[in-house]
């Protein structure tokens, strides 16, 4: 990092020793994956330059922008619409978090059973190494699965400023009208810590600027059905994890100029690895910085991810809003329409999903698929043996794998990994 951000740290009420822990942890993590990788489109050194300061410059960004009375909102799940946050003139950033912390301290408040993901949330916010989450004005926690809603009940006694939201679990018109009517209760929420009149100027500028970056995305995504592989998984995977905290517009615009990379390498048929190099297709639970391992055991073990059937993925940006609405009721239904379409395991009964993961592995060639299911975390686990089977029955193999963030099982998935890689290269 360029500058000593210690006293912003410090202002934040940060553990600075326990920060310089996680710093140093992702910062090796970092090298040793990505700075590894050989082939890299030069356009993703601005992420590289985004991780090497994700807890410095950005945070920095953001206390600027409070200090222009803008509020910073964080949430922990793609269902809390960053175009409202943003038609009020907040910034949206996320909070899930991909590493262990203080888990002796988090055992104290969640059961040992209970996912990575939900334990890391409450280890960055005990252990006091989260900038993000100690910036922001608000925290938007959401109904989603069981684990998630009973552990904000907890996690409400260790914030002063959660906001929780209510999501439905059923596609149902009943479960639509409640989705609006949390969207109509979020935007009042946003505009009353804003103190900003949400308008239809600019919530279809707020809808504009979000469907500016899932777009983005969407070229990119598609720029991976090349074979040769233009980019590999992890650095498509980090561009998919940095949507989530860079500023919107100038992350649009460094996608789209990878995407321009790309699309060279393509027409002369340079790839990330050789030709003919097993294809996989990653699907199951959201995979949040630093979560790297499964992605980086599939790559050094001969294969190439093609895509993500996830949250941090095509899960979570697949579809745009529309902006054609007059008023503001029109453009609240739009929103609606757009995020009910997300077919998060929450969901039940959920078919949406596994006919997108199909129709993911057909767009994107894969020879394979592997589920990525947290241990303990019930919905992706459950879904992923229907999902399984659907693969299989069309001649799509799968392989289901569960595991949590430790590094103790990294030598075991490697060896099955190979075996799946080596039955699909057949
Ligand atoms: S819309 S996937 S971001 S809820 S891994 S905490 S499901 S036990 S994260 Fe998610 Fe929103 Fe759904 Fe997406 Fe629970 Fe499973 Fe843990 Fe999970």
């Amino acid at each position: 990092m360029s500058e000593d951000y210690a006293p912003m740290w410090e202002s934040l009420g940060m553990d600075l020793q326990a920060h310089d822990v996680l710093l140093g942890v992702l910062g090796q993590g970092y090298r040793d994956i990505y700075l590894a990788q050989k082939n890299r489109p030069e356009g993703m050194g601005y992420f590289d330059f985004v991780m090497s300061e994700v807890h410095g410059l950005r945070i920095k960004e953001l206390l600027d922008e409070k200090k222009q009375n803008r509020k910073i909102i964080g949430s922990y799940c793609v269902f809390v619409p960053e175009e409202i946050a943003l038609a009020g003139g907040a910034t949206l950033v996320g909070l899930c978090s991909g590493a262990d912390f203080a888990v002796e301290e988090v055992e104290k408040h969640l059961p040992r059973n209970t996912c990575s993901l939900i334990k890391s949330s409450f280890g960055f916010k005990l252990g006091r190494v989260c900038p993000y989450l100690e910036s922001a004005d608000m925290i938007v926690g959401e109904n989603t699965c069981d684990g998630k809603k009973k552990a904000y009940e907890t996690f409400a006694g260790m914030v002063d400023n959660l906001y929780v939201m209510d999501l439905p679990q059923v596609k149902s018109s009943q479960g639509r009208s409640l989705l609006k009517a949390e969207y109509e209760r979020f935007k009042t929420a946003v505009e009353k810590l804003t103190g900003n009149k949400i308008t239809v100027e600019s919530l279809k500028e707020g809808i504009k600027v979000v469907n500016a970056k899932r777009a983005a995305l969407h070229r990119l995504a598609r720029l991976r059905k090349a074979d040769p592989a233009p980019i590999s998984g992890l650095d498509a995977l980090l561009a998919n994890q940095v949507f989530f905290y860079d500023n919107p517009a100038r992350f649009t615009e460094s996608v789209n100029k990878i995407c321009d990379e790309l699309e060279v390498r393509i027409k002369e048929n340079q790839g990330v690895f050789p030709s003919k190099t097993p294809r996989i297709l990653i699907s199951g639970c959201p995979m949040a910085v630093p979560n790297w391992k499964l992605p980086w055991i599939i790559e050094t073990t001969g294969a190439v991810i093609v895509g993500e059937e996830s949250c941090v993925g095509e899960r979570g940006t697949r579809n745009l809003t529309e902006d054609s609405g007059k008023n503001l009721d029109e453009l609240m239904e739009a929103i609606t329409d757009r995020y009910f379409k997300v077919d998060c395991a929450i969901f039940t009964p959920n078919q949406d999903r596994s006919d997108h993961i199909v129709e993911m592995a057909k767009a994107y060639g894969a020879d394979g698929v592997i589920h990525y299911g947290l241990q303990f975390c019930q919905p992706y686990i459950m879904e992923s043996i229907p999902v399984e089977n659907k693969l299989e029955k069309i001649g799509i193999p799968c392989m289901r794998i569960e595991t949590d963030y430790g590094m103790e099982d990294v030598g075991q998935l490697k060896t099955r990994v190979e075996a799946f890689i080596e039955q699909i290269s057949d």
